[in-house]
């Protein structure tokens, strides 16, 4: 029997943060338990947007380090870099032939960030056909991912289903996995906009190496809403609601266990306590961290395992999406 597949990437586009925590990193060493996963490391999507050349390389081994550093087990998960495996910027052509370009152009992610860029590169609008391929090829099932990539996820179905319909049954039709609770973190200080390595305020931003001091500082002056009750209801209390949702995801406890925890205390205590429970679950992964991000060497060996894997688990559906669109191969 076929086990089950699960596919996810991640940017190396700068600093990991608690929100990639909650979509990305807890989601993953989750899944992994439950059949055949990849998980990489999207090189070629990071520079959708201007970036510093001399960062890449150092933020794709940030990257690889605190996936094990989260969990990811080497032995049992596959962890490579998009760029190893040249199957996914071939399939990216060949799939873009079925995206439909009105539906890239109605990408929330793509208005976002055209209207901050002053210039406004091709592949921040091809991204997603990339992001489809990167799943696609490995035959993927489910795909634990944040709130934020629901939509790009309803694409590649699309684009699967569309591939499909015109050359015969070839690909997997995936599904989206989302966290229940802390599905779209957003930013401490601006409770509207989504928590990200590379927009909104830093001082909102927790990151997954920060010293507890600064944790405690980010959380103290986040910003609430009025009245003092710790109550999850996002459309009056964005702010203290996203607290809510963070104490979750770094908890495991629901919602309600938190509400009638916090039941008449108010939200000085409540914030000092968020924070606390930050600094716990950070206090375990920081030094493994440091520790495997000290050994480059070690952690190219890793990459270069895991690519060898994926390159032999792309391959065939690329070749057979090749000979489905009636390809004469070598
Ligand atoms: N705020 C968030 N809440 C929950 N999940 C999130 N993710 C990102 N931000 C949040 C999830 O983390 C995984 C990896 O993200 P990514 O780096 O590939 O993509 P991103 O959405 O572009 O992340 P950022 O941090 O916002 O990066 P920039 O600023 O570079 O665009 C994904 O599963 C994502 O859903």
């Amino acid at each position: 029997m076929r086990l089950m597949r699960i596919f996810s990437g991640i940017q190396p586009s700068g600093d990991a943060h608690i929100g990639n925590y909650s979509g990305g990193f807890r989601q993953y060493a989750a899944t992994q338990e439950q059949g055949e996963a990849f998980f990489c490391i999207v090189d070629l999507h990071a520079i959708t947007i201007d970036h510093d050349p001399a960062a890449l390389q150092e933020g794709t081994l940030d990257i690889a380090a605190m996936l094990f550093a989260t969990g990811i087990d080497p032995d049992r998960a596959t962890v490579f870099v998009q760029s190893h495996v040249t199957a996914h910027t071939e399939a990216t052509w060949l799939l873009s032939s079925v995206a439909s370009h009105g539906q890239l152009g109605r990408m929330t992610q793509f208005k976002e960030k055209s209207a901050e860029e002053s210039f406004i590169s091709a592949a921040l609008f091809t991204y997603p056909v990339l992001m489809a391929s990167d799943i696609l090829l490995y035959r993927t099932d489910i795909v634990p991912i944040g709130d934020d990539q629901r939509q790009h996820l309803e694409l590649t179905r699309d684009i699967a289903q569309r591939f499909n319909s015109r050359y015969g049954e070839t690909l997997v039709v995936p599904k989206g996995v989302y966290p229940e609770t802390g599905g779209r973190v957003m930013n401490l200080q601006e409770p509207a906009v989504k928590m990200s390595k590379s927009r909104g305020a830093e001082s909102g931003t927790v990151l997954m190496l920060d010293p507890p001091e600064t944790i405690r500082k980010k959380l103290k002056t986040a910003v609430t809403d009025s009245g003092n009750e710790v109550r999850h209801d996002p459309e009056e209390k964005p702010g203290i609601s996203n607290l809510i949702e963070l104490m979750t995801v770094v908890t495991g406890d629901s919602i309600k266990d938190v509400e009638s925890r916090y039941d008449g205390k108010g939200y000085g205590d409540f914030k000092s306590d968020v924070a606390d429970a930050i600094v716990e679950l950070l206090t375990p992964i920081q030094p493994r961290y440091h520790e495997l991000r000290q050994d480059p060497a070690e952690l190219f060996r890793l990459l270069a395992v895991g690519a060898e894997k994926a390159r032999a688990e792309s391959e065939p559906t690329l070749t057979k999406m090749y000979e489905g669109m009636g390809f004469a191969r070598p």
